[in-house]
């Protein structure tokens, strides 16, 4: 059995975030198939050994299980070194940028995403254009930021591009953007991730197949 176990499917992002992590830093892991379009993260059961919280990415190291990408990402780097933060002033700026990934970045792109391309509900246009307008003020946040500087915190990659990164590399016909065509310096930021060891795109390095979005 592996080191780590990394519990999820190719379609989410978050669980991806931890496999370009674990596959950089060229870790002993293998995934679990879990799926959240089957059910699995419902299931009282699965809830009850793996995460109250019904969600995954689930780290199992050991006996241990870790959920939340960055709180897996921040003991990841801090156990292992591997993209750790280079001074204590880094560590807190790489905080700061996984909080604001979470809260606005991925929260609402993931959210869009999955409305928009895999909800069995029709989207209600509304809802899609407020989220639209929250995830290009994002993107104009982390564009501008990538304009003078190659990775998000400090001068080489630490676990806050992997974080970012992680709904980057899904196609336009799931995420309604074409990131290629309206923000370069993220698009040349995720080639530059993409050039790390082990990189895979999330439907090659986890498992569960390639989705066919709903519409
Ligand atoms: N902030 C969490 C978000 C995790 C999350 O939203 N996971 C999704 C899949 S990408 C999930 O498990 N959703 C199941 C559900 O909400 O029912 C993280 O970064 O780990």
């Amino acid at each position: 059995m592996a080191t780590y176990r990394l519990h999820g499917f190719g379609r989410s992002g978050n669980t991806y975030k931890v496999a370009m992590y674990l596959a950089a830093a060229g870790l002993d892991w293998e995934p679990v198939f879990v799926s959240v379009a089957a059910g699995d993260t419902r299931d009282p059961a699965w809830r009850a050994t793996y995460n109250p919280m019904g969600e995954i990415p689930v780290l199992e190291i050991g006996a241990r299980k870790l959920t939340q990408s960055g709180a897996i990402l921040m003991e990841l780097a801090d156990s292992t070194g591997h993209f750790a933060a280079a001074t204590p002033e880094d560590k807190s700026e790489i905080l700061r940028w996984i909080l604001w990934d979470n809260h606005k970045f991925t929260n609402h792109f993931a959210a869009r995403r999955f409305i928009k391309a895999f909800a069995p509900q029709e989207p209600q246009p509304q809802v899609l254009e407020w989220l639209k307008v929250h995830i290009d003020q994002n993107l104009a946040v982390l564009e501008q930021h990538l304009a003078t500087r190659a990775y998000v915190v400090g001068s080489k990659p630490t676990i806050a591009d992997f974080s970012l990164a992680g709904y980057m590399y899904y196609p336009t016909a799931e995420t309604g953007f074409d990131l290629a065509a309206t923000n370069p310096n993220i698009t040349a930021w995720a080639a530059r991730i993409a050039k790390l060891p082990g990189w895979k795109h999330p439907y090659e390095m986890l498992p569960g197949g390639i989705p066919k979005p709903l519409r």
